[in-house]
């Protein structure tokens, strides 16, 4: 039996927790007898908070101190009166459920006077910002002054283990360095992957259509980038493909992959793994809000364990048989060159652990994002038909009606790459980011002739590049447009060309994207055969679940949030609630 995570956090705090009661206790020992009982128990009940409320006090002097003898400020801190910031978690609650994300920003931009801010959550300070000199300082200048921390460590390690997503200093540089040979050109060039994958996703679409009813994007979409990163990764793919796609929930032969039906899911492997793995991100996600205090929320049991054993009953047996190859193949001959990234891994390591937690770094990284980033492009195109007429023309002319794309035509296809960017900045994957400073250090000033900001050491960053990414004073007026000209025309020098820091979708500097070329041929290669294959595309509304509709209201609002049909939710990447369910003409041949 585990030891239930609440009480591990109670035994680690309980120091802490007695330090205050403990001191007064025997301070009125000290004192003498004259205290009545109940003046006792009185000032040992509140000296816990009392010598917390002196510490944090404590704190926030020397950090306006130290701010003010550097000539710099402190980020101000949200509208919030409540006790430990319990409002702004509640509303924060309440926005995932239902709201926009990233919804009130406005509002606090307008009342801190700027875009970056103290949000501070169960006394503990988060420095918000939205400014891209600060995200250049974060990800790029000052990078060896932030890590992802011991925070998000504790809160991915069920997850992630040590892999190189979560991974700090001399680790993760030794992750870095084992992964990164892998993503060179012609390794991610190779298109046979994709091209089965495509193919099968294509023709399960097609059969489904015939049949007369719609489809859903989102889960096709997840299961062909699992398909392709798990062959990628260490060559047999999980077959998700396979299996047969969902059927509308409202429809007579619903039995939906991911939610109901459990009995299909047990017999399915490939389904089985695909809904453990997304319910073990949703609990790292949830925990990730709570930070070192997510075991009060699973006090007796730790949420990820049943799915993460899902997770490994498939990934270790994979691992065990590449070792296993390797020493069969050190027999034949040495020095062999691995031909999937396992391969390739187990070359410099046999640690079952460490080579388990490199893959899930991987599948976490490297799945959802792309899977997200089609489904959203494929929203778009539903909602843009002349976008939509356009990309099929460049697809048309550049490759043809039926020719497999290469390499050099993905990378000639400006339109093609102008859509994923738009795409990418409107609804970026990876919406927040977190870091943790290591020392105390400024942002530089974001007006002429202002204070930098103030940093203390051990203070948790965060940033949003999908609010970042709407600004319209850094994009234009037309900022929550979806308009992919933004990226071919006077408005690229205008804007991006000028501050490469506005646009983030796969973050930057030593710790960019290791993927992101894979990302770009991986959407593209699936995006050109998908367009070759179909004409047109309409959203299916009847098809949505009905929790999932955009409610009537936003309808009158301003910006993307009035447009927008089908509500997002987040884990660490965002999707669409209950799916992109579409109906799509087959292009036909003859005319093309
Ligand atoms: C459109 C698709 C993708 C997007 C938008 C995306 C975005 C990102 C972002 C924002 C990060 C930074 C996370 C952080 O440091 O906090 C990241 C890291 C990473 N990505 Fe991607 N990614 C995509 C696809 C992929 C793919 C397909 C792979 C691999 C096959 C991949 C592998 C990685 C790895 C290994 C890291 C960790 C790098 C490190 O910490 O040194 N990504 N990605
Ligand atoms: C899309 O964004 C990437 C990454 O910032 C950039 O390298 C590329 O030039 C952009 N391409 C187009 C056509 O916008
Ligand atoms: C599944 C399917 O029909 N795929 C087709 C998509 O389009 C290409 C080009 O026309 C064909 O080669 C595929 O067979």
């Amino acid at each position: 039996m585990a030891i239930p995570p609440g009480f591990v956090y109670i035994g680690h705090r309980l120091p802490q927790l007695l330090a205050g009661p403990l001191t007064a206790y025997f301070l009125i020992v000290l004192l003498g007898r004259e205290i009545s009982t109940t003046l006792t128990i009185t000032s040992v009940l509140l000296s816990g908070p009392l010598l917390f409320t002196i510490l944090l006090t404590y704190d926030d002097i020397k950090n306006y101190i130290a701010a003010c003898s550097s000539g710099a400020q402190l980020p101000p801190h949200i509208r919030d009166y409540s006790l430990g910031g319990i409002w702004t978690i509640y509303k924060d609650i309440q926005a995932e459920k239902s709201g926009y994300i990233a919804d009130g920003i406005e509002e606090t931009v307008e009342y801190c006077g700027g875009y970056v801010f103290n949000v501070r959550l169960l006394f503990q300070n988060r420095m918000i910002t939205l400014e891209p000199e600060h995200l250049k300082t974060i990800l790029a200048s000052g990078f060896e002054k932030f890590e992802k921390g011991l925070e998000f460590r504790e809160v991915f390690n069920s997850l992630l283990g040590s892999g190189v997503f979560a991974a700090d200093g001399d680790l993760w540089k030794f992750h870095r360095s084992m992964t990164r040979p892998f993503f060179t050109k012609d390794r991610i060039s190779d298109f046979d992957n994709f091209e089965h994958h495509a193919e099968d996703a294509i023709c399960q679409l097609k059969l489904r259509l015939r049949e007369g009813y719609p489809v859903d994007i989102q889960d096709m979409a997840a299961r062909f980038t699992l398909d392709s990163a798990t062959e990628f990764l260490f060559g047999n793919d999980v077959r998700s493909l396979a299996s047969r796609i969902p059927y509308p929930a409202s429809s007579a032969r619903a039995s939906p992959f991911l939610s109901d039906s459990e009995e299909s899911i047990e017999l399915d492997p490939a389904a089985r793994f695909a809904k453990a793995f997304s319910e073990a991100q949703t609990v790292s996600l949830s925990r990730a809000r709570l930070g070192l205090h997510w075991p009060l929320a699973e006090f007796w049991t730790d949420r990820i364990v049943a799915p993460m054993r899902v997770v490994h009953d498939m990934i270790d047996p994979i691992v065990a048989e590449a070792i296993e190859r390797k020493h069969a193949n050190a027999e034949k001959k040495a020095g062999h060159e691995g031909n999937t990234l396992l391969e390739e891994l187990v070359n410099s390591t046999e640690d079952p652990i460490l080579l388990r937690d490199e893959i899930m770094s991987l599948l976490v990284a490297g799945r959802d994002t792309t899977a997200s980033t089609l489904t959203f492009v494929v929203y778009m195109l539903s909602e843009y038909p002349e976008v939509l007429r356009r990309l099929r023309e460049e697809v048309l002319s550049k490759v043809g009606p039926n020719k497999r794309p290469t390499y050099d035509d993905i990378r000639e296809m400006k339109y093609l790459r102008a859509v994923i960017n738009e795409t990418l900045r409107l609804y970026p994957v990876v919406p927040f980011n977190v870091r943790m400073s290591k020392q105390a250090t400024t942002w530089p000033p974001v007006k002429p002739g202002g204070k930098p900001f103030y940093i203390p050491a051990n203070t948790r960053v965060a940033y949003s590049v999908m609010a970042m990414q709407r600004r319209k004073d850094l994009w234009g007026p037309d900022a929550l447009e979806f308009d992919p000209d933004r990226f071919l025309d006077n408005r690229l020098q205008k804007y991006l060309t000028r501050n490469p820091f506005i646009f983030l979708p796969f973050n930057a500097g030593p710790r960019i994207c290791l993927g992101q070329q894979f990302a770009y041929n991986e959407a593209s290669f699936f995006l050109i055969r998908f367009l070759q294959n179909f004409s047109s595309i309409t959203l299916a509304m009847d098809a949505q679940p009905p929790e999932s509709h955009a409610p009537k209201h936003w309808a009158s609002e301003e910006g993307r949030k009035g447009k927008e049909k089908v509500k997002r939710q987040a884990h660490l990447t965002i999707y669409m609630q209950g799916g992109l369910w579409v109906r799509m003409d087959e292009a036909d041949e003859s005319k093309s």
